[in-house]
């Protein structure tokens, strides 16, 4: 068995958990933070088979989408706005991490 840890962008989630259902895919979602931009996100939980991981990964790919923001350089350092130029970055699709599961009990 595997855990998939997803962080996708906020705009993404609500899609993708319907994704989720119709898949019959269990899931978690929890509210989470990025630590570089301090932007909210959401981080789905996945418990899956082994052999379920990439059709799993295939549904999160179809329902991410990766966006491009501006954000001043100045404000992730130091949280103040000293009139710098914004920069542009691209934010993911999805950040995925595959974990192996030792044990999985259900009461
Ligand atoms: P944030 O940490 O807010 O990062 C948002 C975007 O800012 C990143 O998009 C990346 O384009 C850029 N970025 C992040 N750290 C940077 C740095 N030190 N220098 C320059 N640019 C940087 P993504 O890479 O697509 O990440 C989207 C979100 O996924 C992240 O939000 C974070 O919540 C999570 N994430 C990404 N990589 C991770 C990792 N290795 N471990 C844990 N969480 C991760």
């Amino acid at each position: 068995m595997k855990l998939i840890i997803a962080i996708v962008q906020k705009e993404d989630s609500n899609k993708l958990q319907r994704a989720f259902v119709k898949n019959n895919i269990r899931a978690t979602k929890l509210s989470t933070t990025g630590g570089f931009l301090s932007q909210g996100n959401t981080t789905f939980m996945v418990g899956t088979a082994d052999e379920s991981v990439d059709k799993v990964l295939k549904v999160i790919k179809g329902e991410s989408k990766a966006r491009e923001e501006y954000m001043n350089p100045n404000m992730v350092t130091t949280g103040f706005d000293m009139g710098s130029q914004p920069v542009k970055i691209t934010v993911g699709g999805a950040t995925c991490f595959v974990l192996p599961v030792e044990e999985f009990k259900r009461f």
